[in-house]
């Protein structure tokens, strides 16, 4: 579900270079659990978009399912969007990849939707090097279906309904450079100082761009 945000904004905002207010490239109200992560990382998406002077309509966003899926909701309201089947969002991404070269593709998923489910579809994009952008808000949990641990869960955490991950995680960074990723980041949903010029520069990256983004609740 979604809802619209009120279109009342500062008479004054600043425009980027095309004219645009952030409030362009922003998307609807968000339907996350307050303070979560995923909301930080849509904001941060928000304004590399408008920093960058990014033509809305050269942009595709492109997800699984999760909380992290449902994001592209609540960003750049103005592009492109295909919200996918979980785990799938790479065949998707590929498939419209092949129809327009010319677009922007950014994908956004969850460690569930990329490190289980779509695990398979995850390391062939890398490894044909798709070019795409890649965010995944990385919670350690099925944060959609009440916290469930993944495959990203550290061992010995302690999950929602008090159990102790008895198993390793699986480092997707890591994973990306041994797959021969030629842009692999890694940051945290709460220093946009740092996640916003990553993003802008996986957006100039040709090619397939990792961000794994340390996404907590
Ligand atoms: C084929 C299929 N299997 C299982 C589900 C149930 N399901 C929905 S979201 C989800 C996990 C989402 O976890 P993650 O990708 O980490 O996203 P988060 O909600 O944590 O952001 C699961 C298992 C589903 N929607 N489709
Ligand atoms: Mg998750």
């Amino acid at each position: 579900m979604t809802y619209v945000k009120p279109k009342f904004r500062h008479p004054e905002l600043p425009k980027n270079k095309l004219g645009y207010t952030i409030d362009y490239y922003e998307g609807s109200l968000s339907t996350l659990c307050a303070g979560c992560g995923h909301d930080s990382i849509s904001a941060s998406i928000v304004q590399a978009c408008y920093e960058m002077n990014i033509e809305p309509h050269r942009l595709a966003k492109l997800s699984g399912i999760g909380c992290s899926s449902k994001t592209p909701a609540y960003f750049l309201n103005n592009s492109h969007g295909f919200n996918s089947v979980h785990g799938r969002m790479p065949s998707v991404a590929t498939g419209a990849n092949m129809a327009n070269r010319d677009l922007i593709y950014f994908g956004v998923s969850g460690d569930g939707d990329t490190a289980s489910i779509g695990m398979g579809q995850f390391v062939h994009a890398i490894r044909r090097n798709l070019n795409m952008i890649y965010i995944v808000m990385n919670n350690g949990c099925y944060g959609l279906t009440k916290g469930q641990d993944s495959a990203t869960a550290d061992a010995g955490s302690k999950n929602k309904s008090g159990n102790i991950n008895p198993f390793e995680s699986i480092d997707l960074a890591g994973l990306s450079l041994e797959l021969g990723a030629t842009y692999v980041a890694q940051s945290f949903s709460g220093d946009k100082n740092q996640l916003i010029p990553l993003i802008k520069a996986a957006m100039k990256h040709p090619g397939f761009a990792l961000i794994n983004v340390i996404s907590p609740v």
